[in-house]
């Protein structure tokens, strides 16, 4: 029996260890602990109500519009303007959150989870012209011939062993690799041209937006879109299409808690306050397998049996975060959110599900002719290469969608309503950070905040047993995973980087006595 301690484990957002006992090649436990707290919740508390969408973006600088967003649909409904948003204000929401979309899809794909597949030493004698890939040969070259794996800088740790991929298409995934990076500077100046600058926009405010539409900021819009439509289509999915011929084995590995969530994205109208049933282009839904299911906000809890608090569980708009780092028998800043008492995963796997299952056709389409191309039903979603393949998707919806979203705005129209902070109220705001179902409660009193809540994509996903001692849905993925080399857990790596998790936004001071830092063990 071996134990595997990756800690930290890197190319993701935050600190996270994952310890995994692997026997007879078999994950048989595992645990997933954020390492580092944080305390938003806590330091809210007396601020005037606007600024949750300043503060809360700064828990994360990948997905700050995401906590800008969810923060300005919690104040629309605390300040009673949830039914009044104006159309151009919904659009160009809509349009700087998929902006953030497309930028953290293709971050996540080809700079945090790509060298789980994708040999980069493969580069170190390329001798062509494109200027890329020569400053990654030299890069790499220099690294090899010193011997020295920390030279490696961001393609490192790596694991070896398993890289299956020919050399032809290695060299051409690292060229896509450089290209992404340029992909993802263009998706945020495509967002910045409404939200101002990213990231931490100042532009999303309750009531709407603040930037109108000209004829001239829709086209500089539309001509970045388009290089990004057309980089999703020619070269993102074909290369997690590539991926996944070479380790189609890892359809059948990560299954998980087989449960998914979502709250739903991208509002297609500003006049419905039940936010549970607000018309959405990705839905919201949930689903056990593949059986659809109705969302009601009120069966969302958090537990805190194994989490460093002291504060209750219970539903987030009734509950506080107070911490308590001695806690005995807890073991991560994590709180462990459940629906309707069950483990859910959430985030593109748990979105493009519960679109497909509720009749959408595009989903239906790009999903079925991808998985037809494997063989595959769709319950092999419910993978690690189901989860790359549902970003990718996902991706290319968002895109298209935003494209029409254009058409729809009107210049001269207004793009915000006038809002007032009232006495005392409460807040909900339900949205989808890229990383899946992302909420935010607040309770307002003598006109400043009183309570605020968030519970985040990375704490359903990465969160500890709950008070029935029923594990997390990454720590149920590893649960039964097959590990071919403990010394190189590739599929340990490989099973957590699909879900993209980001233990900044999860756990919202360093972390307590006693946690090791930097350590990868073989015991
Ligand atoms: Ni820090 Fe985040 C997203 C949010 S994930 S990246 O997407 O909310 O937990
Ligand atoms: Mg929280």
């Amino acid at each position: 029996m071996a134990k595997i301690v990756i800690d930290p484990i890197s190319r993701i957002e935050g600190h996270l260890k994952i310890e995994v006992v692997v026997e007879d090649g078999v994950v048989k436990d595992a645990h997933s602990t954020g390492t580092m707290f944080r305390g938003f919740e806590i330091f809210l508390k007396g601020h005037n109500p606007t600024d949750a969408q300043h503060y809360t973006q700064r828990i994360c600088g990948v997905c700050p519009t995401s906590h800008g967003m969810t923060a300005v649909l919690n104040l629309d409904s605390a300040l009673g303007v949830d039914d009044k948003i104006p159309d151009n204000g919904r659009i160009i929401r809509n349009l700087i959150q998929g902006a953030n979309y497309i930028q953290s899809h293709i971050l996540h794909f080809y700079h945090l989870a790509a060298l789980d597949y994708v040999d980069v030493t493969a580069v170190a004698d390329y001798s062509g012209n494109d200027p890329g890939l020569t400053k990654v040969q030299q890069f790499i070259g220099r690294a090899l011939a010193a011997g020295d794996n920390s030279m490696l800088g961001p393609f490192w740790p790596r694991y070896e062993g398993d890289y299956r991929l020919s050399k032809a298409i290695n060299v051409k995934a690292v060229q896509d690799y450089v290209e992404a990076l340029n992909m993802r500077r263009i998706a945020h100046e495509m967002s910045a041209i409404f939200s101002g600058r990213i990231p931490h926009s100042p532009a999303l405010v309750a009531g709407g937006a603040t930037q109108g539409p000209t004829e001239d900021n829709v086209a500089a819009f539309r001509a970045k879109l388009t290089k990004l439509r057309k980089f999703t289509d020619e070269v993102y999915i074909p290369d997690v299409i590539a991926v996944a011929e070479a380790y189609s084995d890892h359809f059948e590995q990560g299954f998980g808690c087989g449960n998914v969530l979502s709250y739903g994205v991208f509002d297609l109208d500003g006049k419905e306050k039940d936010l549970a049933k607000r018309q959405r282009f990705l839905p919201q839904g949930i689903a056990s397998g593949l059986n659809a299911g109705i969302f009601d906000p009120r069966k969302i809890t958090e537990d805190v049996k194994y989490g460093w608090f002291s504060s209750g569980s219970g539903y987030p708009g009734d509950t506080d975060t107070v911490d308590d780092p001695n806690k005995s028998g807890a073991y991560t800043w994590l709180k462990a959110p459940r629906y309707d008492g069950n483990v859910y995963e959430v985030g593109p796997l748990a979105r493009v599900l519960v679109a497909y299952l509720a009749g959408d056709t595009t989903a239906q389409k790009l999903v079925n002719d991808t998985l037809a191309h494997f063989g595959a039903p769709p319950a092999a979603l419910f993978s690690t290469l189901g989860r790359h393949a549902a970003r990718a998707l996902e991706c290319k919806m968002v895109a298209d969608a935003m494209d029409k979203w254009l058409d729809e705005l009107k210049p001269g129209e207004p793009v915000n309503v006038k809002t007032e902070i009232p006495d005392s109220a409460q807040g909900m705001g339900l949205w989808e950070a890229p990383r899946g179902a992302l909420g935010h409660w607040i309770s307002i009193k003598d006109q400043k905040i009183e309570r605020y809540q968030c519970v985040v994509p990375s704490t359903w996903n990465c969160s500890p047993r709950d008070n029935n001692d029923q594990p997390g849905a990454l720590e149920q993925s590893l649960i039964g995973a097959k590990v071919k080399d403990e010394a190189n857990p590739f599929e340990v790596v490989r099973i957590v980087r699909a879900f993209d998790p980001c233990l900044a936004c999860a756990v919202h001071v360093v972390s307590p006595k006693g946690h090791e830092k930097g350590r990868f063990q073989i015991c």
